[in-house]
């Protein structure tokens, strides 16, 4: 018998980037555990990823090609060889590019995995070549990484391990414990040091319930609650001049402009009390260092990239960049990696048009749009993109030729005319960068593909030489590909180490002295640009335009969608892990129930112009009146919430605004 230990890297899309062992018996993976010694993660995985090699040896696994049989959606297919599915493929787009031109052709991917060459690389090449609509936007990221860069002229931020130098800790709109949970222990040793912890979201989370001051204001009002701490600052000479002097520009005018932000004011619009700001805002004023912490959660808004632009000028006004365990660490790590990574070779000038990916539902079922081939890997949009009913309608459109790459037969699989089957990261080389620390980790295949399975990469090259593509890079194995992508870094070291930190000094001060990347090298209070594009020159705060109340076709309760189970990444692992899962449910606040008959698991109806939604009632003391929750990630038409949710754009940035969603709930009446 063999045994080997092989080290490797999580790729999901999860801030933690944890790193792995597996070990190897006779080319059989047996066991995966954390590695102990990567200096983050330490150890432990999670919940969702400590039985993954159940995910991998799985038998729903997708193995091998497979062409549909049955109607769009019904899951019937038949196993084809590589060669038969390669040539339908081929054949159908040269027809579709003949007829349409390359533009009726859509790629659409994700995060499934976030390694660097097997999330996107070769694909990138691929489309261009045949013309392709470009996937522009994001679900996930690029709003807060924009709204940060308008302030700060990049998306750096500070090293969200440092955290734990910390007197104070403020968890803004994110989950922490369920979706970053390797950060924990450094929020742990700041409270062991004696730090506070306030934690900032409309629901009293998992994390909520352990901060020392939890502040819960309606959905997408924390600009209002920005605007009032910034008024205490300046009123109570809480600002820290010297650093806002030398380094920030327009102060003069964020002064007068949050004169009006009283905190009463705010409370209105936050649905808090003027004293809970009152207090906060003097806590955040007079505790140094304080570290925010952010990732996602608040960018899910029609005014997400302001939130973060705005949070941004917090830590300028008290000068917390000075210190270590000071600032603000958001979703601002690929800004990081930027300078290493080097996509050029990925890349062709291409000037065709674009598509936001939230906007697949549109572009799906708008006839003008003409979108006739549609081609989806590491991601499932049928569960994951907003306004799902869209989505599905598009993609049941029988004269829509869909191919999937995918592990397993997900929502949108289904929806396939054909199916490649893809490796895991324990079957594909590739190195993972992160969003959580700044550690690159590189991951060793474990095991051989299984089945017929190829990473993504492979996919690409076969596909290329299907279409007569013949780039030389189509003929790199992934090692060269990662070697292109990565010219500063000693690849080799890279694979011996596993992981290796990023070249910043630590401590990481990025703005201790200024040195923000705009062209002033100051952090901007007031935006020039911002103005010019009709956001106003400051933070201000603006209403969405889907918000509670019975007028412009809006529903009376705001409906949150977040994350909510621990074995369940996005909607991965739900067909899985789902009956150790409760769920899903509406979660409602006792007295909108009350108000409406509804008593603990009666079967609710939840609807808005969008779609509808059947499902059991959950009264809950986490939310407040005015607010309900559905967890999200589930499979399946009568159980993804997505159907509800809004499809609009963020304001800047790319993103979409799936929390500004409203709904009505009523009871089912028996027997009705
Ligand atoms: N267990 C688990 N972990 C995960 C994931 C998972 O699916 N499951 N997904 C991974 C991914 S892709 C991501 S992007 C990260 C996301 O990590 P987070 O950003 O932490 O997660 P979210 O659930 O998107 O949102 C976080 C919180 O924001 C709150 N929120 C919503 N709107 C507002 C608002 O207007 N203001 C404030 N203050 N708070 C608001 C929500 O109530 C929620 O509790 O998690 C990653 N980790
Ligand atoms: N209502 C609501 N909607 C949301 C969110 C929310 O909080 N609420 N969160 C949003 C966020 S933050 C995100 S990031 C998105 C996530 O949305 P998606 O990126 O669509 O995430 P998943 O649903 O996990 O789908 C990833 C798929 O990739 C596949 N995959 C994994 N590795 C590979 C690989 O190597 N090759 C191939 N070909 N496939 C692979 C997996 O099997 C899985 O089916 O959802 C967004 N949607
Ligand atoms: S999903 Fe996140 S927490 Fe779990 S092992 Fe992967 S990186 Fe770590
Ligand atoms: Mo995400």
């Amino acid at each position: 018998m063999t045994m080997e230990l092989v080290r490797g890297t999580c790729h999901h899309d999860c801030p933690d980037t944890c790193g792995w062992v597996a070990t190897v018996e006779d080319g059989v993976a047996v066991k995966l555990r954390g590695a102990s010694d990567h200096p983050y993660s330490q150890g432990e995985l999670c919940p969702k990823v400590n039985r993954f090699l159940d995910r991998v040896y799985h038998d729903d696994r997708i193995l091998h090609p497979l062409v549909r049989t049955g109607p769009k959606g019904s899951g019937k297919f038949e196993q084809v060889s590589w060669a038969e599915a390669l040539s339908v493929v081929a054949e159908r787009l040269q027809a579709v590019i003949a007829k349409h031109g390359g533009e009726a052709i859509l790629p659409w991917w994700d995060a499934g995995t976030q390694g660097l060459i097997q999330m996107s690389s070769l694909d990138r090449i691929f489309f261009a070549r045949l013309g392709a609509t470009r996937l522009s936007g994001s679900l996930c990221g690029a709003t807060s990484e924009h709204g940060l860069t308008s302030t700060y002229g990049s998306g750096l931020s500070a090293d969200p391990m440092d955290v734990r130098f910390a007197k104070l800790v403020v968890l803004w709109g994110t989950n922490t414990r369920l979706t970053n949970r390797h950060l924990w222990p450094f929020v742990d040793e700041a409270r062991r040091e004696g730090a506070q912890l306030v934690v900032i979201d409309p629901i009293r989370t998992m994390t909520a319930e352990t901060a020392d001051l939890f502040i819960q204001p309606l959905p997408g009002t924390d600009v209002a609650l920005m605007l009032a701490m910034m008024h205490v600052l300046v009123r109570d000479g809480l600002v820290d001049s010297d650093y806002v002097s030398r380094y920030a520009v327009g102060y003069e005018a964020l002064a007068d402009h949050v004169a009006s932000w009283t905190p009463a004011r705010a409370a209105d619009v936050c649905g808090l009390s003027a004293l809970q700001i009152e207090t906060f805002a003097q806590l955040y004023g007079t505790t140094r260092p304080s570290m925010i912490r952010t990732l996602i959660g608040a960018e899910h808004h029609e005014n997400g990239a302001m939130f973060y632009r705005s949070l941004g000028c917090l830590p300028v006004l008290t000068g917390d960049w000075r210190f270590r365990g000071g600032g603000l660490a958001a979703n601002g790590t690929w800004a990081w990696f930027g300078d290493l990574i080097d996509e050029s070779g990925f890349e062709l000038p291409v000037s065709t048009r674009d598509i936001n990916m939230s906007h697949l539902g549109r572009a799906l079922t708008d006839s003008d749009v003409g979108i006739h081939a549609l081609f989806v890997w590491n991601g499932n949009p049928v569960v994951s993109a907003p306004n799902s009913r869209l989505v599905r309608q598009g993609m049941a459109r029988e004269d829509l030729f869909t191919v999937v790459s995918e592990q397993f037969m997900t929502d949108t699989a289904r929806f396939a005319d054909v199916v490649f089957p893809a490796t895991t990261q324990l079957e594909q080389l590739d190195v993972v960068a992160s969003w959580g620390h700044m550690y690159l980790g590189w991951n060793q295949p474990a095991i051989a593909p299984l089945g017929e399975a190829v990473p993504n990469t492979e996919l690409w090259r076969r596909l290329a030489a299907a279409m007569g593509l013949d780039d030389p890079v189509f003929g790199y194995d992934d090692e060269a590909l990662i070697r292109l992508a990565l010219p500063g870094i000693d690849v080799d070291e890279l694979a011996k180490k596993t992981w290796i930190r990023l070249n910043f000094p630590e401590p990481y001060l990025p703005f201790a002295e200024g040195r923000f990347a705009t062209a002033s090298g100051k952090a901007q209070l007031w935006s020039d640009e911002l103005e010019q594009q009709g956001y106003g020159g400051l933070p201000e705060y603006r209403a969405p335009t889907e918000k509670p109340g019975p007028h412009n076709g809006s529903f009376p309760l705001s409906l949150l969608t977040p994350k909510n189970h621990t074995r369940f990444l996005n909607s991965s692992y739900s067909h899985h892990h789902g009956r150790q899962e409760t769920g899903p449910y509406v979660e409602l606040d006792p007295a909108d129930a009350a108000a409406r008959g509804i008593e603990e698991a009666d079967q609710v109806r939840i609807w808005n112009h969008r779609g509808e939604l059947s499902m059991a009632a959950h009264l809950s003391n986490r939310l407040r009146p005015g607010l309900v929750a559905v967890p999200w990630g589930w499979w399946g038409e009568a159980a993804n919430v997505n159907i509800l949710t809004n499809d609009t754009l963020a304001d800047w940035g790319g993103g979409v605004a799936f929390y500004d969603t409203t709904v009505e709930v009523a009871k089912v009446s028996v027997g009705g």
